[in-house]
């Protein structure tokens, strides 16, 4: 298809960009973790984000390659943000990743030969993965999230709450870090349900050992809810849009 070559030139013309958006410490608002977002920059004025794309990047497994591209990329921001002191040495970069990636026989090689490459401390990575991920081949799943356990790289559950949700795999699957997905944080302040849902998916996750982030976070109600539940960080308009390169450094340099 007509977007199909478009993609493949995107790659090849390096027409993808990284955006960023910081996730915030409830207790004393420093930048604990990044995350990073993928974005085609089609033209000088034009950025389509992932929803248009990535879905295509997908099925023609362009995604491992552009994937990886984002992993080494991420990396190596970080370790140059944090020589420069931009950033605190213990926050995190995180990327999201697609279930294509994570079933790539060699994944978690992949992760470590990135790691050493760029000299990232593997704890200092966090995947993002989906609850649609966890139900793709289980098998093939669970040994690539232990083989990155065993690299000390930390896994984050994206969304949580509007997947297939099921504490089973909470069990089964090593994961750090559930992440609140944002339809439930938006009116945690005006719906009773949404309220219920985040101050549980707090505790659940505090029970599991987990640390748990507020996505979306708009305003200072929701933001309040957060704090007075124990979020431990947040993530939003808030505080910041994804920014492009320059103007995150900018965003940084205002918090320092
Ligand atoms: O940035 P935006 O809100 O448009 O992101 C939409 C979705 O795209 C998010 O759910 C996010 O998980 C996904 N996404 C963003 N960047 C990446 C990436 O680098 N890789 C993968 N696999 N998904 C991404
Ligand atoms: O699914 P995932 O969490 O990876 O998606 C991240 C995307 O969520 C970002 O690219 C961004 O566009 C969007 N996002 C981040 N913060 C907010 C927010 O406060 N409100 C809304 N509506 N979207 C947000
Ligand atoms: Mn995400
Ligand atoms: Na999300």
């Amino acid at each position: 298809t007509g977007l199909e070559q478009e993609l493949h030139h995107a790659y090849k013309n390096q027409e993808f960009e990284l955006y960023f958006q910081p996730q915030i410490a409830i207790n004393g608002g420093h930048m604990l973790a990044v995350e990073v977002l993928l974005r085609w920059q089609k033209s000088a004025n034009e950025v389509i984000p992932p929803s248009d794309f990535l879905s295509l990047l997908e099925d023609i497994g362009l995604i491992v390659p552009v994937g990886n591209w984002v992993l080494e990329t991420s990396c190596m921001y970080r370790e140059e943000w944090r020589q420069k002191g931009l950033i605190p040495d213990e926050c995190t970069i995180c990327v999201n990743l697609s279930a294509r990636q994570i079933i790539e026989p060699d994944f978690a090689d992949t992760v470590k030969f990135i790691l050493a490459q760029t000299k990232m401390p593997p704890a200092l990575l966090e995947l993002e993965i989906t609850e649609s991920i966890l139900l793709e081949d289980q098998e093939t799943v669970s040994e690539a999230l232990l083989e990155l356990q065993e690299l000390g790289v930390l896994v984050a559950i994206d969304d949580f709450g509007t997947g297939y949700s099921s504490f089973s795999y909470l069990k089964s699957f090593p994961v750090d870090i559930l992440k609140i997905d944002r339809s439930f944080v938006y009116d945690v302040c005006s719906d009773a349900g949404s309220a219920a849902i985040v101050s549980s998916i707090i505790s659940l996750a505090h029970n599991l050992g987990m640390q748990v982030v507020g996505e979306g976070v708009e305003d200072d109600y929701s933001l309040r809810y957060l704090i007075d539940h124990e979020c431990d960080r947040v993530q939003g308009f808030l505080f910041s849009e994804p920014l492009p390169y320059s103007e995150f450094i900018a965003y940084v340099e205002t918090m320092t």
